[in-house]
């Protein structure tokens, strides 16, 4: 007895564990809430036919068959009528939720029921990522039972058109991607300081001159002197081709919402309608990044030509939803008119958080009249909230948290999980970026519903979305890049149950689905596989190195002659110890076939490296990851800048001590300086270095008086004779108050340092 329960519990744990094996094996993204893998499966080839069970589920289902004719070549029949052994069928069925489907495979037939139009379509979807990635006529599909529905709503991405123009083919494009992950809502962004893209029949300058700009910014926005090119750029969609890409989003059960950014970011519409401003202009279509003081005045002759704007935008788009941006609108221009004043006097505005919130619901109230939900950033919140406006929270959660406690709708796509603007790697071969630093592993952990909020309050959360920004996106393969797969990840937070989410599951499945990526031609980006360092103190012997992997699977590969890892490199097994600087190069590997990027880095040891450092003031807690250790850590701060590794300080400056641990000879000692004025960070007026023999007694054996650096960054140098000493003292000051005219003008200027190498 007690011999067949443990032989049963046994088979338990194995077949448990086979499942869970096979689960992870089978590549689809998001996760169904429910998957039961079987045995065998199905072959789709060319005599297998389709069949709709019902009459309105035909265009799904030809969405199926047109897919597997591009894609493999076959051409299947298409019907309706009642399914038959060995086909594909589909069918609606009104007792299940409308997002809800199934998708139930076997050796006789693959058959999807879904709640409407849409859930046959993710049933379908799900079909599809069971496809092989590769062509052929014979489709093999596992056997599968499969219940699914998506835990949000609002599951959107965003792409922003303005600052670069993305042709209707692109957006197309964009659109199969979202369709592909279950993604139902398509945030447009039409218009912003830099182009207008839409066309306005009542405002034809606003595409002969507001869609395009005569030239554009060269590089990072942070970058002195500013450059630009002056070749003309700009473009814009038609009416007809918006109405095209809507029916294209539409059959793939995707709302489009089109955003119209008021009362900010509206510099492109003031360079064809300066009456629109508060000054006279004249105005300039946008060439660069960031926020215009210009924007859109609060005069009846803004709001006629915005609801006229809006009259035609909303006869375009059938969603219910209509955006109207809100965010980052400066005040400037509003302070100065006597106009704005006056109006805030007579409507009781008491300032022009005030005026901006009356502008936001005047709109609003004309929206209604369209029968047309507003939706803002989370700046429209500043000055009151517009009845029944739904609320995008971009600025972390807090804004999303405040709407919902005011029982407003709201979308959460906050900049530390959401931005895909960001750079998904730490390697410097990354493409040029924003700033930032969003890992897919990072988007996948995000919660949408912020633990503060009560069930009730939670019901407010509609859902979230990917936002695509492109002041440095110019090309579509770039829109891929940024995009996938943390747009997959994003999927998967939208869609799948929060205790079914598990990141290594994730990754294994997205490793086997990059297969699909790569059979679409969609340029995805390896960062998921990127290797990362660890570095601590190793008492008087230097560092301890680290190498870590979000990746769960494979094997950590390295070398340390400067040669790159191959497959029979050695594995990374445990750490290391360095009492000498050190290149290290690695990848992963998963058996012969290496994944994503060498990684390499190059460790520096010195008498500093790994010794104890004492700091009189801390640095700002904003930018202070590892202490005072970041400045004896080995490693130099990475350039672009991007806050890992440098530590900032802007109410004291830095008053470091090292204790070499015994006494040395030393004669030079260098600190690592940034220099970023559109972030407000300056080189430090002076630096000095100090011994000790005791720690208590020091001497000055060199000053710096003024520090210039080379280009971006980098090491402030002081020699002098040699001495024999324990102890180091590195004393480096802020500039004070920015000078009138440089970006922060007024403001305490920030030093930022990193490594002190003592030689
Ligand atoms: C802020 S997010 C903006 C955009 C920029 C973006 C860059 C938001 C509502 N406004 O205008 O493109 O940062 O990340």
């Amino acid at each position: 007895m007690k011999k067949i329960f443990f032989t049963i519990a046994l088979s338990l744990v194995v077949t448990t564990l086979v499942m869970a094996q096979k689960q992870i094996n089978l590549p689809l993204i998001p996760l169904p809430q429910k998957l039961e893998i079987g045995q065998g499966g199905f072959e789709i080839n060319e005599s297998t036919v389709l069949y709709s069970e019902s009459e309105d589920a035909i265009n799904d289902l030809n969405f199926l068959q047109a897919y597997i004719t591009d894609h493999y070549g076959i051409t299947l029949k298409s019907t309706i009528g009642a399914k038959q052994k060995k086909s594909v069928s589909v069918k609606r069925n009104a007792t299940m939720k409308p997002d809800a489907y199934t998708l139930r495979i076997d050796s006789m037939s693959v058959r999807i029921e879904g709640g409407s139009g849409a859930g046959v379509f993710y049933g379908i979807q799900t079909l599809i990522q069971l496809l092989p990635a590769g062509k052929t006529t014979k489709l093999h599909v596992a056997s599968v039972n499969i219940e699914d529905e998506p835990r949000f709503s609002w599951r959107g991405m965003h792409l922003d058109v303005s600052r670069h123009f993305f042709t209707v083919k692109e957006v197309k494009k964009y659109l199969d991607y979202l369709a592909m992950y279950k993604l139902n809502t398509f945030h447009w962004h039409l218009t912003d300081d830099q182009g207008w893209r839409i066309e306005i029949k009542k405002y034809p300058k606003l595409t002969s001159i507001s869609a395009y700009r005569k030239g554009t910014l060269i590089g990072h926005y942070s970058e002195t002197p500013e450059r630009y090119d002056t070749i003309q750029y700009g473009g814009f969609y038609t009416q007809d081709e918006i109405r095209d890409v809507v029916a294209y989003a539409s059959a793939r059960h995707i709302t489009v919402v089109p955003e119209i950014e008021m009362p900010g970011h509206a510099l492109a519409a003031l360079a064809a309608y300066p009456m629109l401003a508060c000054t006279s202009g004249p105005f300039e279509v946008g060439r660069s990044w960031g926020v215009f003081k210009d924007v859109f005045c609060p005069l009846d002759v803004t709001f006629n030509f915005l609801e006229d704007v809006l009259t035609e935008v909303t006869d375009l788009f059938p969603g219910k939803y209509i955006h109207i941006g809100g965010d980052e609108c400066p005040k400037d221009r509003w302070k100065e008119s006597p106009f704005c004043q006056e109006l805030m006097k007579r409507n009781g505005l008491k300032d022009e958080h005030e005026l901006q919130s009356y502008f936001v619901q005047r709109i609003g109230k004309f929206l209604q009249t369209k029968n047309k939900k507003m939706i803002g950033w989370d700046e429209i919140l500043e000055g009151g909230i517009a009845e029944d406006a739904t609320i995008m929270s971009w600025r972390g959660y807090s804004g999303g948290v405040q709407a919902a406690k005011l029982k407003h709708d709201v979308v959460m796509t906050p900049t530390a999980y959401c931005y895909f603007d960001y750079y998904q790697s730490t390697s410097p071969s990354e493409p040029l970026a924003i700033g930032g630093y969003l890992p897919l592993s990072m988007v996948y952990k995000f919660e949408p519903v912020a633990d503060v909020l009560s069930a009730d309050e939670a019901k407010y959360i509609l859902g979230t979305q990917g936002n695509l920004w492109t002041e440095y996106i110019g090309d579509f393969k770039k829109v891929e890049y940024m995009t996938m797969p943390r747009m997959a990840a994003l999927a998967e937070v939208a869609w799948t149950a929060k205790e079914r989410k598990d990141y290594s599951s994730f990754a294994s499945r997205l490793s086997s689905h990059t297969k699909l990526l790569s059979f679409l031609n969609i340029n995805y980006s390896k960062a998921f596989y990127d290797i990362s360092t660890r570095v601590t103190p190793n008492g008087d012997r230097g560092i301890n190195v680290e190498l870590l992997c979000a990746y769960p699977n494979g094997q950590i590969r390295y070398t340390t002659n400067m040669t790159e890892p191959n497959s029979s490199s050695p594995i990374y097994d445990k750490k290391f110890s360095y009492d000498q600087s050190m290149m290290l190069k690695a990848a992963l590997f998963e058996g012969p076939q290496m994944k994503g990027n060498v990684f390499s880095q190059r460790y520096l040891v010195n008498y500093a490296t790994g010794k104890e450092i004492v700091l009189q003031d801390q640095p700002d807690p904003e930018y202070n990851k590892g202490g005072g250790f970041t400045l004896v850590n080995g490693i130099l701060g990475n350039l672009p800048w991007n806050g890992n590794d440098w530590l900032g300080f802007q109410k004291t400056g830095l008053n470091a001590t090292i204790d070499l641990g015994m006494a040395r000879g030393i004669s030079q000692v260098t600190l690592d300086v940034l220099s970023d004025s559109v972030s407000w960070i300056y080189p430090p007026s002076s630096m000095e270095v100090l011994v000790s023999e005791n720690n208590i007694d020091f001497t000055s054996v060199g000053k710096l008086d003024s520090i210039s650096i080379r280009k971006a960054g980098r090491q402030a140098t002081i020699k002098f004779s040699k001495k024999e000493v324990r102890f180091v003292k590195v004393i480096a000051t802020t500039a004070g108050k920015i000078q009138a005219g440089a970006p922060g003008a007024g403001n305490d200027s920030w030093i930022m340092v990193d490594e002190i190498s003592v030689n």
